[in-house]
């Protein structure tokens, strides 16, 4: 059993991303596996074999303890932990070749809080798992946009400890030149460093370089993906990217 962790901001097209790779893996003749774990979501783009969604209920931590969105959404996710074995249980009683796990978009989760990492280890246990990380295209579309999801990822690894690859979300709502341009800036930082230096933040050029030289030592060797769960476009690479983890024993890939 292979499991695959979909973590982004919210809105990066993780659910979509789910159905597609949960589509395209089915596709190739593998058995799939789907666990949402996103207490907050209403209609996902498809059919869940485990849900977070049984075991916490958002919409009565909303009316109990009259939190917000967001707030509840964290509590939801803390109260969630301590069904955690009940999940990893589910999950390895579906027997899959391959789960996909869609993840909450409230990146503190993951980033600062402890529930996230509690809750991707837990799943994961000893099981072969790999996190793929979206850059939303909306986003990373710029070069301090780029910049700042990546810096986010990087905030994701460390939490996860996972093996991670960084994925372009939604690259169809850009130009082909300009998902050539982000996928340079992965390959060669210092190309993003030139693009930082020329855009309107008036990034001071030590400043720059200085995280330039950070980025190359922690997320060098690896290229940005581009896929498109919208239209299933990408996902030849992206599968030989994950099977080169799974299969390679590849610890540490950004
Ligand atoms: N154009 C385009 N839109 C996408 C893609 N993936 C997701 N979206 C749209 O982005 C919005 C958020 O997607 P969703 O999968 O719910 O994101 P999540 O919050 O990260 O789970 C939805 O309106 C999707 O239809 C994509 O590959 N291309
Ligand atoms: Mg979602």
């Amino acid at each position: 059993m292979f499991i695959t962790f979909i973590v982004g901001t919210a809105g990066s097209g993780k659910s979509l991303m789910t159905a597609a790779l949960e589509k395209w893996l089915a596709g190739i003749e593998m058995s799939v596996a789907v666990v949402n774990l996103d207490p907050g979501v209403d209609d996902p783009p498809y059919t869940s074999d485990v849900d977070v969604r049984e075991y916490v209920d958002y919409g009565e931590i909303i009316r109990t303890f009259g939190l917000g969105p967001n707030g509840a959404l964290v509590a939801a996710l803390d109260m969630a932990v301590n069904h955690v074995q009940d999940l990893r249980e589910e999950m390895l009683d579906t027997a899959a070749d391959y789960v996909i796990v869609d993840c909450p978009g409230q990146m503190e989760l993951f980033a600062y809080r402890n529930s996230g990492p509690l809750m991707v280890s837990g799943l994961a246990g000893k099981e072969p798992s790999l996190a793929l990380y979206l850059l939303d295209a909306n986003i990373a579309r710029t070069p301090e946009g780029y910049l700042s999801s990546m810096l986010l990822g990087i905030s994701i690894g460390i939490r996860f400890a996972l093996p991670q690859l960084n994925i372009l979300s939604k690259p169809d709502i850009l130009m082909d030149e300009q998902v050539r341009e982000i996928v340079m800036w992965s390959e060669e930082p210092y190309l993003l460093e030139t693009a930082l230096l020329d855009s309107a933040t008036g990034l001071n050029r030590e400043y720059a370089q200085a995280i330039m030289r950070m980025l190359q030592d922690l997320g060098g060797g690896t290229s940005v993906i581009p896929v498109s769960g919208k239209l299933m476009a990408g996902m030849e690479l992206l599968y030989a990217e994950m099977q080169r983890i799974f299969l390679g024993g590849d610890n540490i890939v950004r």
